[in-house]
């Protein structure tokens, strides 16, 4: 107990990097009485035009533009941003210095008593994390839903009054650095390759996955998707309270045809989700572990299947755009590697042109061979990995050019047939062209529907 991290008065607490976690880590250590130092790789300029609030807050010590461990080594630990790599000299040298390196969820253990639902895997997190917190809210929890979803958990950590129950999305970047983050119940979705220009390689990707189940104890539940292979081999470890879900029948939840079949004890419950987002087989993956997981925290039969009925799809993830002249648009933004664009394609019964390319991660784009010559007419390239994209995809569809998110979609549109759909579902990262997936999504959507005007 003694030795769980925690932020008390008059300790020294370096903040790395300012983004959406850094600020939230700012505003905590501040109400905790900490002295504070933040180091950020933006500009004096740029920092006082972006960060006002906090830039003019008297108390905290800056570094602008670069980080050192002469700045850094004055705190007693770094409260790192996910974004920002944990392999580099300058890490080597804190670490050398032993100080501790480490992200939001390591101070989850010490100050959080509440229960803690922590959801990861290569895709799906988004839509399981807010499904598990629409699922609690109906059964009358009040719920704090953040993590990789766009809220830090300090953010809670500086308001906690009034919640029962906190729903986290967490990521392998956030996992590297989760210390001893116990979640009551972790979930494991799938894994296929990402990130791999950030972790090196797909063993250490995986590693950075399963911290999510090395501190869980007895009592403690781990939920895993028993019909991925990757998640199959790396169960070895994995403490003795796993439940898993998948085809198999042995299953704690079972997906049997458009049904996700649960058997609590000799009776069977059989939820069929009637939303549009839920009822295709991802939608079923996605439905199975939030259903377990709603079910251990109390939730009645009657609660999950009205949210499995009304659930609607979230922004940039097979989003239903619009139909323009017989034809469907897709933003599929947040797809940004090979398994998120599989499991798009997989979900079209139709043709699709696909509209793919950006920033490189790392991705092997060859392990989309199969799912393209099955799905794909037309393969429409944009963004820095083109090239890479069009070596590795030859002679499974046609593959055009585009130079920009219009062209990409007016392309599409001249190409696609009454019937078709048009896909945008990347691959890659956005910040070659976009600010991120959100605004890629976005720049789509508004070009979709421009189609059929002037210009
Ligand atoms: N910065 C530096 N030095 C650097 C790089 C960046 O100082 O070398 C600074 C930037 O100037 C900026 C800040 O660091 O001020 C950006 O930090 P960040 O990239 O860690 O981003 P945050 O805004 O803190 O957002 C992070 C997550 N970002 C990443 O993991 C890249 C968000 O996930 C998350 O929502 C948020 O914390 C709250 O927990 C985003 C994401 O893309 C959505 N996640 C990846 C994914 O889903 O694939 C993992």
């Amino acid at each position: 107990m003694g030795n769980r991290l925690q932020i008390l008065p008059g300790v020294k607490v370096a903040v790395l990097g300012l983004g959406v976690s850094g600020r939230a880590a700012v505003k905590y250590a501040l109400l905790q009485g900490a002295e504070v130092f933040v180091s950020d790789i933006r500009s004096k300029e740029e920092l006082t035009a972006q960060e006002a609030d906090l830039f003019g807050t008297a108390g905290i010590h800056w570094e602008t533009g670069k980080h050192t461990a002469q700045f850094l080594a004055q705190a007693d630990m770094v409260i790192i941003s996910p974004g920002i790599s944990i392999i580099s000299p300058l890490m080597d040298d804190l670490r050398f210095r032993s100080i501790p390196i480490v992200g939001e969820l390591a101070f989850a253990e010490a100050a959080i008593s509440k229960p803690i639902v922590a959801v990861t895997g290569t895709n799906g997190k988004t839509t399981v994390t807010t499904l598990v917190g629409e699922l609690l809210k109906k059964a009358g929890k009040r719920v704090f839903i953040g993590g990789n979803i766009g809220i830090s958990l300090f953010d809670y950590l500086c308001d906690p009054e009034g919640i029962d129950v906190i729903v986290l999305e967490v990521s392998s970047f956030q996992l590297e650095t989760a210390g001893d983050f116990s979640p009551d119940i972790a979930i494991l979705l799938n894994v296929s390759p990402d990130h791999l220009d950030r972790h090196g390689n797909f063993r250490k990707y995986c590693e950075a996955k399963m911290k999510i189940f090395s501190h869980q104890r007895k009592g403690d539940v781990a939920i895993i998707n028993g019909d991925d292979p990757h998640c199959r081999q790396l169960l070895e470890n994995i403490l003795p309270d796993s439940l898993f879900f998948g085809v198999d029948e042995k299953f704690e939840a079972g997906i049997s045809g458009r049904d996700v079949v649960l058997y609590p004890g000799s009776e069977k419950e059989i939820y069929r989700p009637g939303s549009t987002s839920l009822k295709n087989r991802i939608g079923l993956y996605n439905s199975a572990p939030a259903i377990i997981a709603a079910k251990l925290l109390g939730c009645s039969q009657s609660q999950i299947q009205t949210v499995l009925d009304t659930f609607s799809s979230l922004e940039h993830r097979m989003e239903y755009v619009a139909n323009v002249g017989g034809v469907t648009y897709y933003n599929d933004s947040k797809a940004t590697n090979t398994g998120a664009v599989a499991a798009a394609l997989s979900q079209l019964e139709e043709k699709v042109v696909l509209i793919a390319g950006g920033r490189d991660k790392g991705d092997d784009y060859g392990l989309l061979r199969q799912s393209v010559s099955e799905h794909v007419k037309t393969l429409i390239v944009i963004g820095e990995s083109a090239d890479s994209i069009e070596e590795a995809l030859r002679g499974t569809a046609d593959i055009v050019r585009a130079e920009s998110m219009k062209d990409a979609v007016r392309k599409a549109a001249e190409i696609a047939d009454v019937g078709d759909s048009v896909l945008l579902s990347p691959a890659c990262a956005s910040f070659d062209m976009f600010t991120g997936y959100g605004q890629r999504g976005k720049v789509f959507k508004r070009e979709v529907e421009a189609l059929g005007k002037p210009g």
